[in-house]
């Protein structure tokens, strides 16, 4: 396989990753649509291996040897589907183009085909790690055909992050599974996020703590089972105090998280798909309540909360500690409902993704990685049909030690009236998977008296609807 590749789209994400290529000895021929940004990356790195810079896309395209290999990190959206169109009229038959950007899994499996018409083969490839990671080694989750990763898989697994010898970099499966499987991971990232912002919120609010003891909290759970890249950051930003004021960080920054769109693509997909990821979708509600300036303008001081001031919590340590396990649970449930997400989608749209692989490469290089992704990669690697996360041995037990914690933590972020819905979700969603009886059953009751739209019994096969408005007699239906 020759070492070159193209790079087009020199932002942040295309430029470290046209870096990291020559870096690992590969010619790479970079574009960019406006010519100073090309210019300014030769200037800056042009020494750290081999680009040849180019101008136009017929340069670009010109460059390169065939069949080609073109990585394009544009903006996601309207943006690529110009730069797909610009390069389509030039690129032929067997070439490969890869779309690194957070492209919606959907336009994935459109260009793909639309390319495939052509003879090209579309590779829509998830990479997370954010500028850094793309520099010094992303996570990467490439879609499209086994033939395409022929083509391009190794040079993608050369220059990811690598964990135990194993590149974070696998070929998921066909056209938009990559991105498919990158969305869901920017979900679960969310839910990460907001019980990390719920175990600081709980910490501060009830112990009274200062961010930079909470940071002491995050840190020493970094040695645990916790241990993970958003857990040592949080540590690092509770610790930061804002230089102008000299303020705790935490306490300068505008309390509404912004968002980007994949969160809020996995919730509506899993919507589409019947899948409860309860916890991702808190988490994007959770932001957009926060952005909801006006409203929580009219209930701040106007909205009574309990009637007695919550009592100070009496055992300090014993209350980080149902924290750091309510922390624990709720990441558990929220990785669990991902990888069901992944399931359902790869089963609609008939891809084979493997979860222990999945799981595999996201242990490096990516925002989520954490030491609990190699057990999530045991527990699927144990059982690649495993029906959720949760009824694995390790996770059963494992939640199981959290639970006295996760529920004392719940039942105080009520009593005293500190918001908490990832955390409370959570358990609500482990409390429904392993209740013995649900109440769908009344509601399937009152479905069926108010819209005949009929019941299962659990006595008997077979569809049935009850005679509301008459003689309420049961009659088998279909
Ligand atoms: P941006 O998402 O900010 O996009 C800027 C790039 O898109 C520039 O190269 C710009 O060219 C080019 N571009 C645009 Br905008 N419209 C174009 C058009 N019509 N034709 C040609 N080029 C066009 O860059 P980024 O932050 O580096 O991200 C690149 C991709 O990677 C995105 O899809 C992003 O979602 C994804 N991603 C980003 C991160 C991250 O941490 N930032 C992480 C993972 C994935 P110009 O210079 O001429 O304006």
């Amino acid at each position: 396989m020759s070492q070159e590749i193209g790079v087009t789209g020199l932002a942040v994400m295309g430029a470290n990753l046209a870096r990291n290529l020559a870096r690992h000895g590969c010619r790479v021929v970079v574009h960019n649509r406006t010519r100073a940004r090309t210019d300014a990356l030769l200037a800056a790195h042009g020494d750290e291996g081999e680009f040849v810079a180019t101008g136009s896309v017929h340069e670009f395209v010109a460059a390169l040897q065939r069949p080609r290999r073109v990585v394009v990190m544009v903006q996601a959206g309207a943006p690529t589907d110009a730069v797909v169109e610009e390069l389509m009229a030039v690129l032929e038959a067997g070439d490969v183009l890869v779309d690194g950007g957070n492209a919606r899994y959907t336009d994935t499996i459109r260009r793909t085909a639309a390319c495939a018409e052509k003879g090209v083969h579309f590779v829509g490839a998830g990479i997370s790690g954010g500028e850094e990671g793309a520099l010094l080694g992303p996570s990467i989750m490439p879609g499209g055909s086994a033939e395409a990763y022929a083509l391009v898989g190794p040079l993608l697994e050369s220059i990811a992050a690598v964990v135990d010898g194993t590149p974070c970099c696998t070929h998921v499966d066909g056209d938009g599974a990559g991105h498919f499987v990158k969305m869901v991971h920017n979900g679960i990232e969310y839910a990460d996020m907001q019980l990390i912002a719920e175990a600081y919120d709980l910490l501060r609010l009830r112990l009274g703590m200062s961010p930079a003891e909470i940071g002491e909290v995050f840190a020493g759970w970094n040695e645990g089972d916790l241990d993970s890249y958003l857990i040592e950051i949080t540590a690092e930003v509770l610790r930061h105090v804002d230089a102008d004021t000299g303020r705790p960080f935490v306490d300068v920054v505008l309390d509404q998280a912004e968002q980007k769109g994949t969160g809020r693509w996995t919730v509506q997909s899993a919507l589409d798909l019947g899948v409860p990821v309860s916890g991702i979708a808190e988490a994007v509600f959770a932001r957009a309540l926060s952005g909801h300036a006006e409203q929580r303008a009219a209930a701040r001081g106007v909205l009574p909360g309990p009637a007695a001031p919550p009592e100070p919590v009496g055992d300090r340590d014993g209350f980080v500690e149902a924290v750091r396990q309510a922390l624990y649970a709720s990441k558990v449930v929220a990785y669990a409902q991902g990888f069901d997400q992944i399931a359902a989608g790869a089963q609609a749209h008939g891809w084979n993704v493997d979860r222990a692989a999945l799981a595999t490469i996201w242990r490096g290089g990516c925002i989520i990685r954490a030491r609990f992704l190699d057990r999530i990669r045991q527990a699927f690697t144990d059982d690649p049909g495993l029906t959720t996360l949760l009824v694995h041995p390790y996770f059963r037990d494992a939640v199981a030690q959290c639970q006295e914690g996760w529920r004392t933590v719940v039942v105080e972020a009520v009593r005293a009236g500190v918001p908490a819905p990832g955390f409370a979700s959570a358990l609500a969603y482990y409390d429904g998977l392993r209740a013995e009886r649900l109440p769908a059953a009344l509601v399937q009751g009152l479905r069926d008296l108010f819209g005949a739209h009929t019941y299962r019994r659990v006595d008997r096969e077979g569809s049935f609807h009850t005679l509301w408005s008459e003689d309420r007699s049961e009659r088998p239906v279909g």
